[in-house]
């Protein structure tokens, strides 16, 4: 059932989604003088192992800061979906001694990420952190400490600017338990940079969607960026009804590649580390008709003559400084498709702000 053609403009979708950059450069601030921050690297700093846990986006942010932890402390890190300890948890592996778990929830309140919490903190007595975007939640009474990024908060169903934010927030925090002021400026500098560019990503998003009609999506990228890719797939999911996909970008010859038609939207999202391997993928999906939209550092000419829409970022920092700025186009992929087939990205089908199941 078609809804009737939503004001775009006042959409509080997309009016988050386009809050980005200010939010990053707020939370990033308030991160500097927030003594939780301080608490938790002091707290903390004989912890080996780190298991970050959430549900939906917060579970593909889990993804993702845990890819940062790794790249940034050196120490392993892993990331669940909350259901995951509570059903088999001895493939949480929870036992580990050293092992410190995060649990990331904007709500505070998802009934699956709070049970995951007590779980940990009864039956495994590990020490919590919890990062979550509202004041006054169960997760807060739950855990050891808990980061509030209350700046991010939203209105809307679907999670755009609290993903980013709380992303930049945890890798905020690896980069302060290793001292890495470098990177701690890297953030703050990519935060201010993109800025600027935001409306012409938007402007131009928008235009490729009025001017293409697809059958599925998919979403590509190595690393780091795996997550982002899934937190990608959901956003067109959930705001446009859409068949969605992510994988790891080399993984898509193995058989997935049978589904690219001019019909499938293929977004890349290329490291710095694997461009030369992701890029062959690339052209390789390019010659079997697929549309192409690439999202990368810098343009190679290889990229540019095979994508059919080209973010460059142009940011001279660490790959992880890029993945938050990464999601963006993909959020104005979900909203503009959305819009375009009459649904309503502020009310999402079938969706809930929070799965409560007690
Ligand atoms: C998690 C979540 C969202 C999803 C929807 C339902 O919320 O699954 O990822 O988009 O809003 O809730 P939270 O635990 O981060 O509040």
């Amino acid at each position: 059932m078609d809804t009737k053609p939503m004001d775009v403009q006042q959409s509080a979708t997309l009016t988050e989604i386009m809050s980005e950059p200010a939010a990053w450069q707020m939370a990033l601030r308030e991160l500097r003088q927030d003594s939780t921050i301080a608490r938790i690297v002091e707290d903390s700093r004989n912890r080996t192992e780190w298991l970050f846990i959430g549900c939906g986006t917060s579970f593909y942010l889990a993804e993702a800061a845990a890819n940062s932890w790794t790249l940034l402390t050196g120490q392993r890190a892993r990331a669940l979906p909350g259901s995951e300890p509570l059903l088999f948890p001895e493939l949480a592996l929870a036992k580990e001694p050293k092992l410190q778990a995060v649990i990331i929830s904007r709500s505070g309140k998802t009934s699956e990420a709070l049970r995951a919490a007590k779980v940990f903190k009864s039956e495994f007595h590990l020490p919590t952190i919890g990062i979550t975007c509202a004041p006054n939640t169960p997760l807060g009474e739950i855990c050891d400490a808990t980061i509030r990024i209350t700046s991010a908060d939203e209105k809307s169903t679907v999670m755009t600017r609290s993903f980013t934010s709380m992303l930049l927030a945890l890798q905020h925090l690896a980069a302060r338990t290793v001292k890495n002021e470098s990177c701690l400026k890297s953030l703050e500098s990519m935060a201010e940079q993109f800025a600027p560019q935001i409306h012409a990503i938007a402007e131009k998003m928008q235009g490729f969607v009025a001017k293409h009609n697809f059958e599925d999506y998919v979403f590509l990228a190595q690393g780091p960026f795996h997550g982002i890719a899934r937190e990608a797939s959901l956003k067109v999911m959930e705001m446009s009804c859409s068949y969605s996909q992510a994988f790891h970008a080399l993984e898509f010859r193995h058989g997935p590649k049978a589904i690219v038609s001019a019909k499938t939207c293929l977004m890349f999202f290329l490291s710095e580390n694997g461009y030369q391997a992701e890029e062959e993928v690339l052209g390789e999906m390019a010659e079997l008709g697929g549309v192409i939209i690439t999202i990368c550092n810098r343009a190679s000419e290889h990229v540019r003559r095979n994508s059919d829409l080209v973010f460059e970022l142009g940011f001279d920092g660490p790959d992880v400084a890029r993945l938050a700025p990464y999601v963006v186009p993909a959020q104005l992929l979900g909203f503009f498709t959305g819009t375009k087939k009459n649904l309503d990205p502020d009310n999402p089908r079938n969706l809930t702000r929070v799965v409560i199941l007690d």
